[in-house]
Parts: C-alpha cells; sequence; structure tokens
C-alpha cells in the first residue's frame, strides 16, 4: 500500500484525491447550508464556539502528529541514519561530468542498500534514479567546489535495469545524460 502511494502515478493521485475530497465536501456543505438551507446570521452562542475551536485544533494536532509519527521513516535522513547503524550499507561514489556519469562500482543484486556518494566536477548537474518501470526514486542536486558529496541511501528491492538522469538542465547535451544501472 506504502509502494504504491509513494512509487506510482495513481498512487501520486490517490493522496490527492485523500486530501481534496474532504475539503469539498466540507466547502460545499457550508456553501450550500449558509446560501440556501440557513442564510440568516449563525445563531450558535458565543460560549459555545470555543469548543468547536479546540476540537479543530484537536484534529488537525492529531493529524499532524500521526501523519509525521507514520511517514518519518521515509525521510532520508531517517533512511540514512537507520542504515549507517546496521553498517551494512556500501558506499559507491558516482561522479557527473557533462554530460555522463561514473561509477566505481556497478555489480548490484537485490537488496544491497547503497550510499551514493555523488559529486560534479564541472558544472551543476542531478543524479536521479529511475525504476525500471519508469517511476523517479529520488533526485539529489549536485553543485561543483563542495568539498563534501551528496550522499543519499537507496536499498534496491527489485531486480530490473534502472535510469540515472540529469533533472538539471546543464548544457546542449543535458536530455542525453544518462546512464544505465542493472540490479541482479
Ligand atoms: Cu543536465
Amino acid at each position: 500500500m506504502i509502494e504504491f502511494l509513494y512509487t506510482s502515478a495513481w498512487g501520486a493521485f490517490v493522496v490527492m484525491l485523500m486530501l481534496q475530497i474532504p475539503f469539498l465536501i466540507v466547502f460545499f456543505h457550508v456553501v450550500n447550508k449558509k446560501a440556501f438551507v440557513d442564510s440568516e446570521p449563525g445563531k450558535t452562542e458565543a460560549d459555545k464556539y470555543s469548543f468547536v475551536r479546540y476540537s479543530w485544533i484537536g484534529i488537525v494536532l492529531l493529524a499532524f502528529f500521526v501523519i509525521n509519527g507514520f511517514s518519518i521513516q521515509y525521510m532520508p535522513t531517517i533512511v540514512e541514519a537507520n542504515a549507517a547503524a546496521s553498517g551494512d550499507v556500501r558506499n559507491v561514489k558516482v561522479t557527473a561530468q557533462s554530460w555522463s556519469f561514473e561509477f566505481s562500482e556497478n555489480d548490484f543484486k537485490v537488496g544491497d542498500t547503497v550510499r551514493f556518494l555523488a559529486a560534479s566536477v564541472d558544472t551543476v548537474h542531478s543524479f536521479a534514479l529511475y525504476h525500471p518501470e519508469g517511476n523517479l526514486l529520488f533526485t539529489m542536486m549536485l553543485v561543483p567546489g563542495t568539498s563534501t558529496e551528496s550522499a543519499i541511501v537507496h536499498t534496491f528491492t527489485e531486480p530490473g535495469e534502472y535510469t540515472i538522469r540529469c533533472l538539471e538542465y546543464c548544457g546542449i547535451a543535458h536530455h542525453a545524460m544518462k546512464n544505465k544501472l542493472t540490479v541482479l
């Protein structure tokens, strides 16, 4: 389910509907009520407003903590920290140069947790990894001249031919700046 929401276009669409539909229902309910059903000034007593107000704040706070609690494990910094703690993470250097990528290692297997340490040697590029089915798994910007590489940890869960692309416009052959990465 989480996989579907995070990695497919239909998942993104469902998330969008999940956010939009409750809002639209409440919106049209309020508009309909005030425009047609009861268009007079509100009859709620003043001291009852605070209950409604605190209830709403309570719902929002609850949603905030629950959603963050469940999704925090997918944040890149948390993924990185977990991988570092478990110890079995491979460091792979990636060098980006107009207009190709070079890898320090090329043998990837399903289950590998890889820390991509990427740097650009000339201009601003990005390092984007695409799943064999075409969806974007992550992208990170590579700025030349920095003292440390840009790092991201990724665990390969499926075999296939992944595509690396640059997603920052970097010159005349930017569109051709892509490599293949095979996971066995
Ligand atoms: Cu580019």
